[in-house]
């Protein structure tokens, strides 16, 4: 592979797209981890650790959520491999607009260096990655780069679902039915609806946040008339419907990671798009108060929130049972990507089960704001997210490079990583039982947390050094792993029938499929 600078910053190739797309989020992962290990030895002793400025625990804690999501998690999921993998899976030379895409991914770019400036301006945010007000209209902090960063990353995320919905409905490969798309496929396409459709929403709440503190408007000011509680509406309106954002590309991930080394059809696969997959895209839009059960509101509002909740359930756990079944029967190996999909089912099946607990409007009162829901949320999504994208990065590393990475450093790193994340987790949750409140740097209030909070710490530093790995072994791999072949894992998915990597238009001739064909055609046994 040569490489020219300038041909990989000007490229409207969906594949190098996607690349550039996986290097900044990778970049930016590196940076909310600095800010997570930042807290964690800061929160190794009781009262002030590293620092005795309670302002600057919420920048990096600001800098650690809101980079982890907007700049980690979702650009990984949807703009990495939706780029790499969509127009590979259908069949199609590129997607519909690649200009566009180029667009998308300078923004993107953009959005990760106005989040660095968090660390150089003088007054950098501190307002978690939620923005409250009245906090955040208050405080000295920059809320300005707050709401702005939000906006470029939206837009470079919307751009991008307009570009891939086009693609598919139009670029598909002769013969390719929508019901015969993969898994990831559709869910990526799932997750881009929802984009769509509610990424406006936050950009309205972000902007409305800088009116108030910069033009004097008074949206949330309750003496002026304004309310609080719009915001925290307006905000998980979106943040909501977000964590399936996260959730449905690395479930698809997860999908077509099992299928191949099951080497089994997938189970009940039609009940997987429509009831699984388009069951989440409908509920989503309305569990969003789950997040405000203690804000105070009518309880014809909450009791029906809690039921919507837990319906939401039902198409997760089609989607888990399926996956379930296409493990049952298969003839299973374990290689690094297999390793971290299963990691995935675990760490999901824990924060999944834990979020019930929450979802109930009696139970949430006394956990709401300890750290059982940090611990929560840390596995069902920031844990299992993660794990999804390490794993399809090792899964689809051979196609994008051409060559392999070392399976015995990929297993050292998986089983590092997954240790630390439960002794860290775990441990979380049981603290938060016990009334560890979040979002404090001093906890001199709560000293039988100590040694807990040390035993977390060292489980931090531990995953710390598995992803350090796991990195590692991706660069040293691209530059100087083995030839991989063309499809090194034999799976029947269009992806892995051109070249690795694939030349610029895929392949020399475009691809067609028979009608029956399908991504996951194992022989039935
Ligand atoms: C992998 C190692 C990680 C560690 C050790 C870690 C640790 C922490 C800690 C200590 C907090 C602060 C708790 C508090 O003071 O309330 C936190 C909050 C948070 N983390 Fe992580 N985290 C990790 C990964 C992730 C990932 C991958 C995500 C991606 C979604 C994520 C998303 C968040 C969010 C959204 C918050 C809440 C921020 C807020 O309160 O505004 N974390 N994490
Ligand atoms: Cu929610």
């Amino acid at each position: 592979m040569s490489f020219n600078i300038k041909e990989w910053i000007f490229t409207t190739d969906h594949k190098r797209v996607g690349v550039l797309y996986l290097i900044g989020s990778i970049a930016a992962f590196g940076v909310a981890g600095i800010a997570a290990m930042l807290m964690r030895i800061e929160l190794s002793t009781l009262g002030p650790t590293i620092t005795t400025n309670p302002t600057q625990y919420n920048v990096w804690l600001y800098a650690h959520g809101a980079v982890m999501i907007l700049g980690f998690q979702i650009p990984a999921l949807t703009g990495f491999f939706a780029n790499y993998c969509i127009p590979l899976m259908i069949g199609a030379k590129d997607v519909a607009f690649p200009r566009v895409n180029a667009l998308s991914v300078w923004l993107f770019y953009v959005g990760i260096i106005l989040a660095l400036l968090t660390f150089v301006v003088p007054d950098p945010p501190d307002v978690m990655w939620t923005g409250y007000p009245p906090y955040s209209t208050i405080t000295t902090g920059n809320t300005a780069l707050y709401s702005f960063t939000v906006l470029v990353l939206g837009f470079a995320s919307i751009i991008g679902g307009v570009n891939f919905l086009t693609t598919v409905a139009y670029m598909r490969a002769p013969g390719l039915k929508w019901s015969n798309l993969n898994i990831f496929v559709w869910c990526t396409l799932g997750a881009f609806v929802l984009q769509l459709i509610f990424v406006p929403v936050l950009g309205t709440a972000v902007t409305l946040i800088s009116f108030d503190k910069y033009l004097g408007t008074h949206f949330f000011d309750p003496s002026r008339g304004g309310d609080v509680l719009t915001y925290q509406n307006l905000f998980w309106f979106y943040s909501h419907p977000a964590v399936y954002v996260i959730f449905l590309p690395f479930i698809g991930v997860v999908y077509e990671i099992v299928a191949t080394f099951a080497k089994n059809r997938v189970f009940n696969h039609k009940v997987v798009l429509w009831g699984g997959i388009g069951g989440i895209v409908i509920l989503s839009g309305e569990v969003w108060v789950h997040h405000l059960y203690v804000s105070g509101m009518a309880d014809w509002i909450r009791i029906g929130q809690m039921v919507t909740t837990l319906l939401i359930s039902i198409p997760v756990g089609l989607l888990v049972i399926s996956l379930a079944g296409t493990l049952y029967k298969g003839s299973i190996t374990f290689e690094t990507p297999m390793l971290y999909a299963l990691g995935v089912l675990f760490l999901f099946l824990i924060g999944g089960l834990t979020g019930i607990p929450l979802a109930l409007t009696s139970l949430t009162l006394h956990l709401s704001d300890t750290y059982y829901v940090v611990g929560h949320f840390h596995y069902v999504m920031a844990v299992a997210g993660t794990f999804a994208i390490f794993g399809g990065v090792y899964y689809w590393f051979p196609k994008i490079t051409g060559r392999m990475y070392n399976e015995r450093w990929g297993k050292i790193g998986f089983w590092l990583t997954f240790v630390g994340v439960n002794i860290v987790f775990w441990i979380m949750m049981t603290v938060g039982v016990k009334g560890m409140p979040r979002r404090y740097y001093d906890y001199s209030a709560f000293p039988q947390f100590e040694s807990a909070h040390q035993w977390m710490t060292l489980g931090a530093a531990i995953l710390g050094v598995g992803f350090l790995i796991a990195v590692a072994n991706w660069i040293i791999g691209a530059m100087k792993g083995a030839p991989a072949g063309d499809n090194p894992w034999r799976s029947q998915s269009l992806e892995w029938t051109t070249v690795s990597p694939p030349p610029h238009g895929n392949w020399p001739s475009p691809p067609s499929v028979d009608p029956d064909w399908t991504p996951y055609s194992y022989e039935r046994r």
